[in-house]
């Protein structure tokens, strides 16, 4: 089964909008299967981004997801990761649908919430940046049948 990470940033822990985003994932009927709660290192933070470390806005990135305290998830299900990055929206929450987490919640591409891995890959990546092995829990709602044929 497809396991994407998800991190609700800085801005939406401080903003109190954890539940709102939990609930959209839950809802949609996504497994939750790993979470934690932590202020992430300099160190953690330039390796999440380390795609991203010749561009000019990387210093900035570092330092706001480093700001505070995030939510560190892992989700499961079928299309999980492509579905994810639908429910999250455009990068620029001001061109994101309606709808979407940024589209809905966010207005500042600086200031966009919640990141989610963007491909199989990166997923694997960042969910063994985030996560040992032992902090993901193998389970099945007993809801599943209503939720996937
Ligand atoms: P996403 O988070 O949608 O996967 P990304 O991987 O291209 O977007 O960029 C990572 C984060 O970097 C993004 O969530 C916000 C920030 N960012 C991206 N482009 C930026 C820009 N042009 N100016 C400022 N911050 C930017
Ligand atoms: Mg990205």
């Amino acid at each position: 089964m497809e396991r994407t990470f998800i991190a609700i940033k800085p801005d939406g822990v401080q903003r109190g909008l954890a539940g709102e985003i939990i609930r959209r994932f839950e809802t949609k009927g996504f497994t939750l299967v790993g979470l934690k709660f932590l202020q992430p290192s300099r160190e953690l933070a330039e390796q999440h981004y380390a795609v991203h470390k010749e561009r000019p806005f990387f210093a900035g990135l570092v330092d706001f997801i480093t700001s505070g305290p995030v939510v560190a998830m892992v989700w499961e299900g079928d299309g999980v990761i492509a579905s994810a990055r639908k429910l999250i929206g455009a990068t620029n929450p001001l061109n994101a649908e309606p709808g979407t987490i940024r589209g809905d919640l966010g207005a500042n591409i600086g200031r966009n919430i919640i990141h989610g891995s963007d491909a199989p890959e990166t997923a694997e990546y960042e969910i063994g940046l985030w996560f040992k092995p032992e902090e993901l829990v193998n389970w099945t709602p007993t809801i599943m049948p209503w939720v996937h044929e």
